[in-house]
């Protein structure tokens, strides 16, 4: 039999007992020293941080990227040259629901991914689609409460959901995704993975680039129909959790081929699309995909609290040859994630295990609650010194990258290019590369979802909305929605310019 280890406080100190408090006489008072029992009490109170704000439910697995292409042209990041293999971590998740919701509710997924590389973590925060439902990260906290829960019954209210999305017509790409396949993907390890955003790539000769990410999976799409998706709601709410832990333990790990399109960086001014408004793909046409590498999943975490529910991705978190672009949602994600880690784990999250960089940290951080890693004494608190303290060096930062800008300060849309609308790009997802099946379900899902909405004028905003998207596609809601005994007149949504009286 193995030796049994004795139970001890978390002081480490041995206990005499796991099931009978302290008491006088054995049936008498119990007795406020018996500071095992408070301990105990006191310790369960205070197990849970605070759960994301959203994509608070989620699993992730640890694994290595591995760079197959050359795209040293474009970038000088360590992780991305030829031959370099990097530690990482990905979770994924979805994005309205609280901490124990079903896996399996209609939404996007979360994709976000660390990479631990020899010049500082790189995270890399996307979703399973390429767009998004917003532009300006000012409505994410709007847009976020709408999918969420009233305010008075703590329900979900189909019509604040659409009073927002046919009020914000920027959204109609995402929810043309949202409401198609991809929303009931039948695992994390069968769905694509994107950054999303337009990044910006240096090289070594300090050469920009914009680009965007693309993770195709190599197990290949495979998604739920509605049915399926609400059945596994209720029999099993952690199918995905469940199904990416059971594949890495039987060695059946999951991969994703990483491909990247690069726009040469004076093509963005003119490009037919803003080509950093997160609502909008680059047609691959323009700028085809270039592989560069295979992330694989290989090894599962060893305690879910605290390697994935602390872990902090951020998409602050750039390393040399990588940097942002002037993409205004990524640009307020820069602030986000890091304020957002700061409150939900603690000031020092960074030096948790799960969220420590490998390469050398020379910061000029200190203190700060659960302190765990600390420069040696002799280095100083402060800079500029002459006593031989890190010294920064912007040849090395990833800043190098940067873009021109100037005019006056302004809060309005930004500029239009030529082919930017909020209904073009949802258009040709519908058309061109949803088959007659994909239409006919979306039709079914969105006639379902709309149906739910009780207020007439936010229903025949949403009429609006898809006959926007596609005339044809309108005319078969408005008379699926009849059908229904359900008035389904069309209304106008909101442009982006017009505000709402
Ligand atoms: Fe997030 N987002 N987000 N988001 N997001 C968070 O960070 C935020 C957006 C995404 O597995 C939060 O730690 C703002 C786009 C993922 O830990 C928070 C805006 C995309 C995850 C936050 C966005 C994402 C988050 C919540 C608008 C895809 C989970 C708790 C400007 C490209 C990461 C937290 C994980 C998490 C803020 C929009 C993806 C509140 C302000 C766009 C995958 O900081």
């Amino acid at each position: 039999m193995t030796q049994v280890n004795p139970t001890t406080t978390n002081s480490g100190a041995p206990v005499a007992s796991d099931a009978h408090s302290l008491s006088v006489g054995a049936d008498g008072p119990l007795v406020l020293h018996d500071h095992y029992l408070v301990e105990k009490l006191a310790q369960f109170n205070r197990e849970r941080v605070p759960e994301r704000v959203v994509h608070a439910k989620g699993g992730g697995a640890f694994g290595t990227f591995t760079t197959t292409g050359d795209v040293s042209a474009y970038t000088r990041a360590a992780l991305f040259q030829p031959g370099v293999a990097t530690d990482m971590l990905a979770r994924f998740s979805s994005v309205a629901g609280e901490h124990g919701s079903p896996d399996t509710w209609r939404d996007p997924r979360g994709f976000a991914l660390k990479f631990y590389t020899s010049e500082g973590n790189y995270d890399l925060v996307g979703n399973n689609t390429p767009v998004f439902f917003l532009r300006d990260g000012i409505k994410f906290p709007d847009f976020i409460r709408s999918q969420k829960r009233l305010p008075g019954s703590n329900l979900r209210d189909n019509d604040m959901q659409w009073d927002f999305w046919t009020l914000s017509p920027e959204s109609a790409h995402q929810v043309t995704w949202l409401m198609g396949d991809r929303g009931l993907p039948r695992s994390w390890r069968t769905m694509d993975g994107f950054g999303s955003h337009t990044y910006q790539w240096i090289n070594a000769a300090g050469e920009r680039f914009w680009v965007k990410y693309h993770f195709t999976t190599q197990q290949g799409i495979e998604n739920l129909t509605g049915d399926e998706a609400a059945q596994l709601a209720g029999s099993d709410a952690d199918h995905h959790i469940r199904d990416l832990h059971e594949h890495i333990e039987a060695g059946d790990f999951p991969r994703w081929t990483l491909s990247v399109q690069v726009m040469p960086y004076e093509d963005a001014k003119t490009y037919r699309f803003n080509p950093f408004d997160l609502t909008k793909v680059w047609p691959h046409a323009d700028y085809p995909l270039i592989e560069v590498g295979v992330m694989e999943l290989n090894r599962n975490p060893a305690n879910y609290f605290a390697e994935i529910e602390q872990a902090t991705f951020a998409p602050s978190n750039f390393v040399p040859g990588i940097a942002t672009s002037p993409d205004k949602m990524l640009l307020a994600r820069i602030f986000s994630y890091a304020d957002a880690h700061r409150y939900r784990v603690g000031t020092n999250h960074q030096q948790l295990p799960v969220n420590a960089p490998k390469s050398e940290v020379h910061s000029y951080s200190k203190d700060g609650a659960a302190r765990y890693s600390f420069n040696a004494p002799d280095v100083p608190v402060y800079a500029p010194n002459s006593v031989g303290g890190p010294a920064a060096d912007p040849a090395r930062a990833a800043e190098s990258g940067g873009w021109e800008s100037d005019g006056e300060m302004v809060r309005t849309a930004a500029t239009l290019h030529p082919e930017d609308d909020d209904w073009g790009q949802a258009g040709t997802l519908y058309r061109e590369v949803f088959d007659d099946a994909a239409r006919a379900r979306f039709l079914e899902t969105i006639t379902g979802h709309v149906g739910g909405v009780k207020d007439d004028g936010i229903r025949a905003r949403a009429v609006q909305y898809w006959t926007n998207v596609d005339a044809g596609l309108g005319a078969a809601l408005a008379a699926a929605l009849r059908d229904a005994g359900l008035p389904a007149e069309t209304g106008e949504p909101a442009t982006a310019s017009t505000p709402v009286a």
